[in-house]
């Protein structure tokens, strides 16, 4: 329970974020109410840059702890089921698991949300938290207590029609006008979207997975597509809770990969009816928008061919010499 003066302090904390946050450069677009924010080359809204920085200065990673990394729109709640089902697959079977009656979202906490508000409120018998945060903006503590990351990254073309389709779907529901998809586009090109510029996300994690391969696993979507089962046994092993043969003969990877398929999820009650955040103003969603189609490839059917070559393009010059393809 927080103190009087933890609040004051908080309180404190909070309005010199929001000093500062008012000083930094400013964008209007996407047609969302909250403009972004552009801080040590990045673009965020001002309750997550807030989040980001108190997380900055307050949170405490411990070295048990696996941080599940991503830019929006790139397969994050698909990896939290995964995940989650994997750490808790001894404490539940498959008709008590919490994500039976959770959205992925809401069964692992959110690093600049959740704990930049409520320092406390941790699970400590699951370690899994997640964070959409640069790689540059990780708190101190996360680096040097020598934790595990996991990152999560997509094809930018699909990432920027999820994308639009997501913003286009929380517009409607906020009675605001969406933007155009060229107009979207060009923002994401340029990199003005939450979180971005994508490119420069994708790539701070890639480089320390390059420096730190036994601390931070780099999958891609399409990977994970592909082949669940075997990236499932990898994910596992690298968290510290590997598939027994006992297991595998059971087919328990299998099972999870069944649980978590986008199938599954996408059809069950809580995720079609419930909401995320609920009663906590414009940052409440339903739970359905955060389900689209979960294909590779998709954005064949949005993009004009000039469009994908140019952010294909985009991505080759960015990615020059990193030794990263997508
Ligand atoms: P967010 O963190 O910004 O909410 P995130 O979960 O990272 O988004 O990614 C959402 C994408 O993953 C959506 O892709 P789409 O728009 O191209 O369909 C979503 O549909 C997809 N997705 C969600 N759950 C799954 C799943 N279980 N398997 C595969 N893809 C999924």
């Amino acid at each position: 329970m927080e103190s009087h003066i933890e609040k004051q302090n908080r309180d404190v904390l909070q309005k010199s974020f929001k000093e500062m946050i008012s000083t930094l450069p400013k964008e209007n677009c996407w047609g969302i109410p909250e403009a972004l924010y552009q801080y040590q080359g990045f673009w965020l809204t001002p309750p997550f840059l807030q989040g980001a920085l108190s997380a900055q200065q307050q949170f405490q990673a411990q070295p048990t702890d696996i941080i599940l990394c991503s830019s929006p729109r790139t397969g994050a709640a698909w990896l939290k089921s995964l995940t989650f089902a994997t750490i808790t697959r001894t404490s539940y079977n498959d008709s008590t698991t919490p994500l039976l009656s959770k959205m992925p979202h809401d069964v692992v906490p959110f690093m600049e949300f959740d704990h930049a508000q409520f320092s406390t409120n941790r699970h400590l018998g699951i370690p899994l938290l997640a964070t959409h945060l640069p790689y540059s903006f990780l708190p101190r503590s996360i680096i040097d207590s020598g934790c595990k990351l996991i990152y999560i990254c997509r094809d930018p073309k699909d990432t920027f029609v999820s994308l639009h389709h997501f913003i286009a779907r929380y517009n409607k529901s906020q009675n605001t006008q969406p933007v155009q998809l060229d107009e979207a586009f060009e923002l994401f090109y340029e990199g003005v979207n939450w979180y971005g510029p994508y490119w420069d996300h994708v790539l701070g994690y890639w480089k320390a997975s390059l420096e730190h391969p036994d601390k931070l696993l780099f999958l891609k979507y399409e990977e994970l597509i592909e082949d669940t089962v075997l990236y499932l046994k990898k994910i596992a092993e690298f968290m510290g809770y590997p598939f027994s043969s006992e297991e595998q003969q059971q087919g328990v990877p299998e099972n999870i990969v069944q649980l978590c398929s986008f199938e599954n999820l996408n059809g069950l009650e809580v995720n079609k009816t419930g909401k995320h955040r609920d009663g906590q103003g414009d940052l409440a969603m339903e739970n359905n928008i955060f389900f689209r189609k979960g294909k590779v490839g998709d954005w064949k059917n949005y993009l004009t061919t000039e469009m994908a070559r140019r952010l294909d393009q985009r991505t080759l010059e960015k990615f020059r010499d990193s030794g990263l393809s997508v």
